[in-house]
């Protein structure tokens, strides 16, 4: 965000019936952190609820009014709503506030873009913003006419807004394109992880809960925790021995966040392809948080609709040596540790051997006729999901264990 637009005024939206189950403290506390971390400085909040949305600008002539008056008095630049605005409500809010005005997911796309590193999470967020944008088109020709000094009121011709369009499409195809390439190069490294015949454990969990430090306190790799949202973009695994010295795989992913914008799914599909592709999965809870039982709702939706519910999954309350940390229901059979102080990582990891051992690893294995012994093996003490002979070989999925895994590594089908 520029420096212009630093002061803002939050808006927290609550339309029609989840007004009444939303907890108003808790949105607006996670869009506040939202808005720091996009570089913003709040000046006010304020929330609104909706009974009947108006098509053309969401809320009511009276609301609008009401933020209006706020911005004059607290000097706010811009307005941030906690809500996906369609690009007429928002040139239209702009219009009648006469201040930018931005919405849910392009304040997750700014922090994404500010916080990509690598050349895929940085195509990834432009790829997102593109689509984005792509619909938005017309209405910021029509804006920028305006703000050009009135050259025209009807905007460009329709001519300019479609080579525009085109060219963004355009250069949609080649992030594509790019993306792809990035994708087989991220699945050939994984097969050759798999490989080894590791298992592979994945850290979920929501945004800020601790998954980067719980991987750097259990492997001793990785980058410094950070107090914002969405440090972590891009995919990292590193080697993680457990009590046993059997050694396996830890991979840290991006935070997930309640309405997180289905643009952004679309476009980090690889990243979250990582973790369709683990054993285990780490659930990192922060049991600090006020907003914890919400949080711990959201990731379980997300990981439901990227399909891998069905994964085993140890669940772990981080901060444990904060004094607002409220311990696990027992029922829930969680973990509870600090990677601050340390405490837990121990059990943490014995119980990450448990789980591991019990699961096994996941392959699919392309096993020569001539080798048959092996799959008489993989009968006998994995467990065998399919298996389809072919003219030399069979092939074979199976969840074998960790030792016969790292045996069975050259045997991988990678097609
Ligand atoms: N007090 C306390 N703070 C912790 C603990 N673990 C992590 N933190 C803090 O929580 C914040 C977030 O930590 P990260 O490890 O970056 O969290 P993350 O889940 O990787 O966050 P994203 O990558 O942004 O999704 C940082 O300020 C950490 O210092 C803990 O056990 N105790
Ligand atoms: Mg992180």
């Amino acid at each position: 965000m520029s420096e212009d637009e630093d002061q803002v005024l939050l808006v927290s939206l609550f339309l029609g019936i989840n007004s009444k189950c939303a907890n108003t403290r808790l949105v607006q506390s996670e869009l506040r952190e939202l808005a720091r971390t996009a570089g913003a400085r709040v000046a006010d909040s304020l929330s609104i609820t909706v009974r009947k949305p108006d098509p053309g600008t969401l809320i009511g002539k009276g609301q609008i009014q009401r933020i209006l008056s706020i911005c004059r008095s607290k000097k706010c630049r811009a307005v941030i709503f906690d809500h996906d605005l369609l690009p007429r409500q928002q040139t239209n809010l702009e219009k009648r506030l006469g201040r930018k005005v931005i919405d849910r997911t392009t304040l997750i796309l700014d922090i994404f873009a500010q916080q990509a590193r690598t050349s895929e999470g940085k195509l990834q967020v432009e790829r997102a913003q593109i689509d984005y944008l792509l619909p938005r088109l017309s209405q910021l020709w029509v804006q920028f006419s305006r703000l050009a000094g009135g050259i025209g009121t009807r905007g460009p011709g329709e001519t300019q807004i479609e080579s525009d369009r085109r060219e963004l499409r355009k250069r949609m195809s080649i992030l594509d394109k790019r993306l792809e390439r990035v994708r087989s190069r991220r699945s050939i490294t994984r097969s050759s992880r798999r490989k080894k015949g590791y298992p592979i454990v994945s850290l979920v969990g929501y945004t800020n809960a601790g998954k980067t430090s719980l991987m750097r306190s259990l492997t001793g790799h990785g980058p410094p925790a950070s107090d914002s949202l969405f440090a972590t973009l891009d995919p990292l695994t590193r080697q993680l021995d457990m009590p046993n010295s059997q050694p396996l795989l830890l991979t840290d992913t991006v935070g997930f966040i309640q309405r997180l914008p289905t643009r952004l799914i679309a476009s980090f599909r690889a990243t979250l392809e990582e973790i369709a592709d683990s054993d285990v999965i780490l659930h990192v809870v922060d049991g600090a948080s006020p907003s914890c039982s919400l949080q711990i709702d959201t990731v379980i939706e997300l990981l439901e609709d990227i399909g891998v519910s069905h994964l085993p999954t140890i669940t772990v309350y981080n901060k444990s040596d904060l004094p607002n940390f409220l311990a696990p229901p027992k029922r829930l059979g969680a973990l509870v540790v600090s990677t601050k102080s340390g405490y837990g990582l121990k059990e943490l990891k014995l119980e990450l051997q448990s789980v591991v051992d019990s699961t096994g690893v996941n392959m699919r294995l392309r096993i020569p006729f001539d080798k048959a012994r092996l799959l008489a093996l993989i009968y006998q003490s994995g467990s065998v999901k399919s298996l389809r002979h072919c003219t030399t070989d069979s092939i074979v999925e199976a969840s074998v264990p960790t030792e016969l895994a790292s045996r069975l590594g050259i045997y991988i089908d990678n097609s």
